[in-house]
């Protein structure tokens, strides 16, 4: 029963509890009537009817009239009769092909849900259901909203042996084996809550990709997932292995230039067509981490890119070109690599071409100020990539609530045209105008009954959703929403959790990485830290290279006495990075080389300001636990139960990371721990022989 309620994620929909806004809601709906017979109107119509049966706790049933009054009312546009068209007429004109409008009519006798496509109809019934979820009022309804990303898509990490590359919710939910004959209820109930939260793109598997992917026997498999992902609005993708054409096509190359890798290309992406008519396109990191790439033949990204861009073109697909690159025989800084390969490209590449970035410079940190190619490739679409999955912010264990770090980044000033041009005008395409926008999500889900590993990493995807749609939403709010249409709609718990998740972030960037430390992570797997680690064959995959911890003091000097990263920013904000004094605080460590004995903003030295922030981030766990502990009323056992005891881990685990790290640090300041700062209860060498040969994800 519990278990239930755990996979049924945010789509409860639980019996309103409030006396007076279930009357409110029971008065005015009686029953639905629908336009149309697709089948996501038929979905659209089953989700509605369901879900308001739930929340009112009465059966809510079809009505063939559409003039009766206390109904609720879909449809496509064009298929509403001529009075309904023209109620909304204005609404409709103002809207994308995937917005929608709900609006009460005849003095609220009447609830329209309507768009110019049946998925933009199911998107506006499930934005009506969330109304009720939340307890809001639906009198006077007048709602027009649109997505302001055309690709809102989730990339799995998903190998076909069914392990997940940084997953920690179980393994992979596509059951290859299985399919194409066997089609699990959870790819239905995968699509489902996407749908409800606008996601209308999936990447299949790994970017790290198998080439058989590409061929028939798969084509068969991913053309079921593909059929069945249709009515929710949802396109499959697939991760493109830059020389498939070698591994599956028996040819001697797969230089872009040669005119056979060419043929082949075009000729599978039309074999692709066939059996996918909507196929969106291929996901490719290239020269990566050892994954093959143009450059293996002499050409570059480009070429790379829009060779594939052209076989994708006459079917409408596109190409996501991921620029996570860094290489081996670069000596450059690692957070550099990115932008000075990419930025010379801008205006190269095809119309369908994106090119995917990470939010920042080296690798899903707790921390990062936003990549520097935001905002310094105007002719070139670029698509956010996010990490959902928590590689690096303690697996599916620890709670974090991950909007509140994607907010920050959405919402920094890149300056490209002047104050104002946040990164995400420049991936919605309102600063530069582009017709194709995106972002993408690394997806944390698996084959876990919760489908997350941890009950609050559900509030990740849900989030990244939200945000996609609308990257310019608060985190507060989507975690108030997300908490009422997850757990309960009572004051006493809704505000005190919202606050303990807004919190999380920033704990967990306390306990682990404060002040811009970054990557000090154990190697390999990324769990627990680190920052001792030195010994791995490539200088930047080891934590010492990322913090330079030595006698003078702690970071990497990024600015324009070190490595200039700062003037890959614009002027006024390079200016910024580059000034000790006026960096931000939370940067600090990431831009400079610091002096133990510098002085903070509070006026502690940094080794003292640096110990305080561990204690802070253990501290703000330790009240996130008793916050949770009140909450035993308000939430099912099993729930309750669960996010209690990865609580207590996560607590244990933050004063790991304190003591691990503030002993190896201890090494070089030479200082004491100050006042209000736990003394470690084990030494270094203790923590520096702890392993964790089969921890999850690396595989
Ligand atoms: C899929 C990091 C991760 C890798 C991942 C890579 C990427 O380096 O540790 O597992 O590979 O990022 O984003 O390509």
């Amino acid at each position: 029963m519990s278990a239930q309620k755990d996979y049924k994620l945010w789509l409860q929909y639980n019996k309103v509890e409030d006396a007076t806004i279930l009357n409110s809601y029971r008065s005015t709906i009686k029953g639905v009537h629908a336009f149309g017979n697709s089948e996501t109107i038929a979905i659209a119509t089953k989700e509605i009817e369901q879900g308001l049966s739930s929340l009112l706790g009465q059966e809510i049933h079809k009505i063939n009239n559409e003039n009766s009054a206390n109904i609720i009312v879909i449809g496509k546009t064009s298929e509403l009769s001529a009075e309904l068209q023209q109620n909304i007429q204005k609404d409709i004109r103002i809207i994308n092909n995937e917005g929608y409008v709900i609006k009460t009519l005849n003095n609220n006798k009447q609830v329209l849900i309507t768009g110019k496509t049946d998925v933009a109809v199911l998107y506006g019934v499930f934005h009506f259901l969330r109304l009720l979820q939340t307890n809001q009022s639906i009198s006077n309804l007048a709602i027009t909203d649109a997505p302001k990303i055309n690709v809102r898509i989730l990339n799995h990490w998903d190998n076909l042996n069914e392990t997940v590359e940084r997953g920690y919710a179980g393994s992979s939910i596509w059951n290859w084996q299985k399919l194409p004959d066997f089609i699990d209820q959870r790819y239905i109930d995968y699509a489902r809550a996407n749908a409800s939260i606008g996601i209308n793109g999936t990447v299949l598997n790994n970017v790290n990709a198998n080439a058989l992917i590409l061929t028939p026997q798969y084509f068969e498999k991913v053309t079921a997932l593909a059929n069945t992902f249709r009515p929710y609005g949802i396109k499959v993708y697939l991760t493109a292995r830059f020389s498939a054409p070698i591994e599956i096509g028996k040819l001697k190359t797969a230089d872009p230039y040669d005119p056979e890798v060419q043929k082949w290309w075009k000729d599978k992406t039309a074999e692709i067509y066939k059996s996918i008519p909507d196929f969106g396109g291929f996901l490719v990191k290239a020269n990566s981490e050892g994954q093959p790439g143009p450059q293996n033949y002499g050409r570059n990204h480009v070429d790379g890119a829009n060779m594939l861009a052209d076989a994708l073109a006459p079917f409408g697909g596109i190409v996501m070109w991921r620029a996570f690159v860094y290489s081996e025989h670069n000596t450059d800084d690692r957070a550099k690599q990115a932008y000075s390969e990419f930025v010379p490209y801008d205006g190269k590449f095809r119309d369908n071409v994106i090119v995917q970035v990470k939010n920042g410079a080296i690798d899903f940190q707790p921390r990062e100020p936003f990549h520097p190619m935001f905002g310094a490739m105007p002719k070139t679409p670029l698509m956010m990539e996010f990490q959902i999955t928590q590689e690096y912010l303690g697996f599916s264990t620890h709670l974090v609530f991950l909007p509140k770090l994607f907010q920050e980044v959405l919402q920094s000033d890149t300056y490209s045209k002047g104050k104002g041009s946040t990164v995400a005008k420049i991936i919605d395409g309102s600063l530069d105008p582009h017709k194709l926008t995106g972002m993408a999500g690394v997806a944390n889900i698996g084959s876990d009954i919760n489908w997350c590993g941890h009950p609050f990493a559900q509030a990740n995807w849900y989030g990244f959703g939200r945000l996609a749609w609308n990257p310019n939403l608060d985190s507060k709010t989507i975690a108030e929403e997300w908490l009422r249409m997850t757990f309960s709609n009572n004051e006493k718990f809704v505000q005190p959790v919202q606050e303990m998740m807004i919190d999380s972030r920033e704990a967990v960037v306390n306990y682990m990485t404060p002040l811009g430390l970054h990557h000090i992570m154990d190697t390999g797997h990324h769990y627990g830290p680190g920052p001792w680690v030195s010994n791995l064959s490539r200088p930047e995959w080891n934590p010492v290279y990322y913090h330079k911890a030595d006698k003078n003091g702690i970071g990497f000097d990024r600015s324009s006495t070190g490595s200039n990263a700062t003037a890959q920013y614009a002027p006024e904000i390079a200016k910024e990075f580059n000034d000790i004094a006026k960096c931000p605080e939370k940067d600090l460590l990431w831009f400079h080389h610091v002096s133990w004995d510098y002085k903070l903003k509070n006026g502690a030295t940094l080794w003292d300001g640096l110990a305080q922030k561990y204690q802070e981030g253990v501290n703000q766990v330790g009240n996130m636990q008793s916050t949770w502990g009140k909450m035993k009323p308000y939430v099912d056992e099993q729930r309750f139960h669960e996010v209690e005891m990865l609580l207590n881990i996560q607590h244990k685990e933050a004063k790991w990371w304190r003591d691990a790290c503030l002993l190896y640090f201890q090494q070089f300041s030479g200082k004491e721990l100050p006042n209000g700062v736990e003394k470690p209860t084990q030494t270094l060498e203790y923590f520096e022989s702890l392993k964790f040969p089969f921890a999850p994800g690396n595989n």
